[in-house]
């Protein structure tokens, strides 16, 4: 008998990959036994006492579905029509002509980044030879997601580190110098990591240069409702470019808005300028999805269809939601006052008001990002973003503490 070589692998050249820079702080947060220990890296909801929500509505929502005893067939390609409905009419709106007139090809996809993934697959196979326009800075995953999906990239200014703010003539002039026909990813509300967005003039302007240049809209929205508290605030930038009777592509997820962070559920929508190209679009989406995937989950798309499609739970939805956005509020000012409370340097602190969202940009760099971490037990993103939705009232002293000593003794 031949003895079986198990102290050889064929993994030699398999290296050790990094972990990644967001969810690789939920795994050192985790191995850490410190009791002072906050997790403010990932952007995922806590209660006041920092445990993990799921919301009532979603438990009703269950329950009902449960007592149905629905059976568990492969959804289509493209996912539960039911869903699909309702996700597109509450990012463009009910009454938008665009979905009376069938302009739109949504597909049902595995949350915002399966979503994002899959309309990157689909730029790298009909543009080929386009770039995508990304924020400096952005959500950590989306140059993972091109990279991966084989599209080129660039970067556009956004983020004035001297005012705080946005760099608007930065960001204006850098999607104008980009190649006719780029796609350019813009954030829909809540831009993440800076919790900067444009004013609704701004947007306008952006729309302008995005016209001129017949680049592609593509926003990434994944905060709808959870950074204004409304669902139809929070997608005015996504309706402006519509409006414009521009082709533009969404992604969508339900991860932070409904807390279904786990199910993978979310949208990848395509308006379209005729109801015939959006079939063409939709088909050529169905067929990258199928060998990727092949179709996607069905727990959560029932979820918010039957929230969404149900007067009484959808009401209940924006209550909860509000609420959700309301801590996050409060938690921001209590931050504030903290810091401008504790600290007498005479620093100004208030950007993080004008900030909004789940996170805040704090300005902190690297090394005083490490600091929070290796003295305080603070875990956050080496970029100085914190999730002020994993923070307690309770905690806001502490935390400033923390941030007052990372910026005034480290360098
Ligand atoms: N877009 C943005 C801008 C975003 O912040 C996230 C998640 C996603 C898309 C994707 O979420 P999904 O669960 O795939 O629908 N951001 C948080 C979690 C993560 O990094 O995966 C975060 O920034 O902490």
């Amino acid at each position: 008998m031949m003895a079986l070589a198990v102290d050889v692998t064929r993994f030699e050249g398999v290296p050790m990959a990094p972990p990644d820079p967001i969810l690789g702080v939920s795994e050192a947060f985790k191995a850490d036994t410190n009791d002072l220990k906050l997790n403010l890296g990932v952007g995922a909801y806590r209660t006041e006492e920092l445990q993990p929500y799921v919301l009532n509505v979603v438990k009703k929502a269950e329950k009902l579905m449960l007592e149905k005893g629905e059976n568990k067939e492969y959804l289509p390609i493209e996912g539960l029509a039911a869903f699909n409905k309702a996700t597109a009419e509450l990012l463009f709106g009910a009454d938008n002509p665009v979905i009376k007139d069938g302009r739109v090809a949504t597909l049902q996809s595995l949350s915002g980044t399966g979503s994002l993934r899959l309309a990157a697959a689909f730029i790298q196979r009909y543009f080929p030879e386009a770039k995508v326009l990304i924020s400096s800075p952005t959500w950590g995953n989306h140059k993972n997601i091109f990279n991966d999906a084989r599209v080129p990239w660039s970067e556009y200014r956004y983020y004035d580190p001297k005012t705080v703010g946005l760099d608007f003539e930065g960001m204006i002039a850098d999607i104008e110098a980009a190649p006719e026909g780029s796609f350019v990813l813009l954030h829909g509300c809540a831009h993440n990591p800076t919790g900067i967005d444009p004013t609704p003039e701004q947007w306008e302007k952006i729309a302008d240069v995005i016209q001129e240049k017949k680049h592609m809209p593509f926003f990434d929205v994944a905060y709808q409702g959870f950074a204004s508290g409304s669902l139809d605030e929070d997608a005015f930038s996504v309706r402006l470019f519509v409006k414009r009777g521009l082709e533009v592509f969404v992604a969508q997820s339900y991860s932070k808005n409904l807390g279904l962070y786990a199910e993978r559920i979310g949208a990848i929508n395509v308006v379209c300028s005729a109801p015939e190209v959006a079939d063409r679009v939709k088909s050529q989406l169905k067929r990258l999805a199928r060998p990727m995937y092949s179709n996607p989950p069905i727990h959560g798309a029932r979820i918010v269809a039957n929230v969404v499609g149900d007067p009484t739970m959808f009401g209940e939805w924006k209550q909860e939601m509000e609420e959700m956005a309301g801590r996050i509020k409060n938690v921001r000012q209590k931050l504030y006052d903290s810091l401008s409370a504790k600290d007498k340097s005479g620093k100004d602190w208030s950007y993080i008001l004008r900030q909004i969202g789940m996170f805040s940009y704090t300005g902190l760099n690297k090394t005083q990002s490490d600091n929070m971490t290796d003295k305080w037990h603070v875990y956050m993103t080496k970029d100085g973003r914190i999730s002020l939705a994993g923070l307690s009232l309770a905690k806001c002293d502490y935390l400033a503490d923390a941030i007052i000593d990372s910026f005034h003794n480290v360098n």
